[in-house]
């Protein structure tokens, strides 16, 4: 990192990526303005996010999306605003959208970045004024510039991440995100309508005594998960299980702690999304000095063969992960 020296806490987003672009030296500012235009975007969801209950558009649209879940109006507007933002920037040729069965091809084979988005996860939330998020992961496209988007472009692995983040709409909003040079978190300020940097360099701690997880499905969890939360039991871990990703992993990516989704009878294969959801975490908590694994591979060597495919996943504090996964080992 070259530009330590021109940055600190309270450096607005805006001037922060444009300091941030030396990390690229070949770089033409494609993704430093992708990165402005989802900042954008955030900011017109807080505010629809937080005119929710006023604006009377929380609650059932009565569409089910790909996932056949309900889908809560606000997630279609988040949508549509991420989508908006992301065609009408340029820099993006598609986008995977947990809201949109197939990739939308925006066809603009100029464009250099596929993104995948969450725009509004923990969706069940909305409605009662619990935290909620944004996901997002920016790839480069595979193929040449100029020719239309190929599978390969699509189905590329965490690994292959060029920058990832989410946004967290909670009692602050904040927007935390990655190109791979360490992890930086903005807080919003509402009445000047600015991401202000407040956590710069975010290290993980490798340790913790927080897990997060849906304890209503024990009967129902993959083997070893038992025996593991037995263990965080033993230790007088907290539980603290909030029921939207971003929120709970946020809080244990900054205090320790580790949240686990596995697969379970209902989902044998996790409940989250590898495209939309894990990646991006997974590429954020390694910044971070923690760790992502579905409990035998690392979330980010994972190879997608399908758009909306789910994993388990363990994500958090380095330790509490591979002791988690040991568990799971011993089990089979
Ligand atoms: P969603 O994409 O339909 O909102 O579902 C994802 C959410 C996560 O935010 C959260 O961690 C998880 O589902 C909670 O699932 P459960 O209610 O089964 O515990
Ligand atoms: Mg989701």
């Amino acid at each position: 990192d070259q530009s330590g020296m021109a940055y600190s806490v309270g450096t607005t987003l805006d001037r922060f990526i444009k300091l941030k672009q030396s990390d690229f030296p070949f770089a033409s500012g494609e993704l430093s303005q992708l990165l402005r235009d989802i900042a954008l975007a955030a900011k017109i969801v807080n505010r629809e996010t937080n005119r929710a209950g006023l604006a009377n558009i929380g609650g059932a649209f009565g569409q089910t999306n790909v996932q056949g879940e309900e889908q809560q109006k606000l997630d279609v507007i988040a949508n549509i605003r991420f989508m908006r933002a992301l065609s009408k920037g340029g820099e993006v040729c598609a986008i995977v959208s947990e809201e949109e069965d197939a990739v939308v091809d925006l066809q603009n084979n100029s464009g250099k970045y596929v993104v995948a988005i969450d725009p509004l996860d923990g969706s069940s939330n909305i409605d009662v004024n619990i935290s909620i998020g944004t996901i997002f992961s920016i790839y480069r496209r595979k193929t040449p510039i100029g020719s239309p988007i190929q599978q390969e472009d699509i189905m590329q692995p965490g690994s292959e991440q060029v920058a990832a983040g989410y946004v967290l709409y909670g009692s602050s909003t904040m927007l935390v995100y990655t190109t791979g040079f360490g992890v930086n978190g903005f807080t919003y300020e509402t009445s000047l309508g600015e991401f202000f940097l407040s956590h710069p360099q975010i290290q993980a701690p490798t340790s913790g005594t927080i897990y997060s997880i849906n304890e209503g499905l024990e009967k129902d969890w993959q083997d070893g998960i038992k025996s593991y939360v037995d263990q965080c039991k033993e230790n007088r871990f907290a539980a603290r299980y909030i029921g939207s990703l971003v929120a709970d992993f946020h809080r244990n990516l900054l205090k320790g702690g580790i949240y686990l989704y596995p697969a379970t009878k209902k989902n044998p294969t996790g409940k989250l999304r590898l495209l939309y959801e894990a990646n991006a975490l997974a590429f954020i908590a390694e910044q971070a000095g923690a760790k992502a694994s579905d409990g035998k591979r690392r979330i980010l060597d994972i190879v997608p063969e399908s758009l909306h495919q789910r994993t388990p996943l363990l994500i958090g504090s380095a330790e509490l992960v591979d002791e988690a996964m040991h568990h799971i080992q011993l089990a089979k």
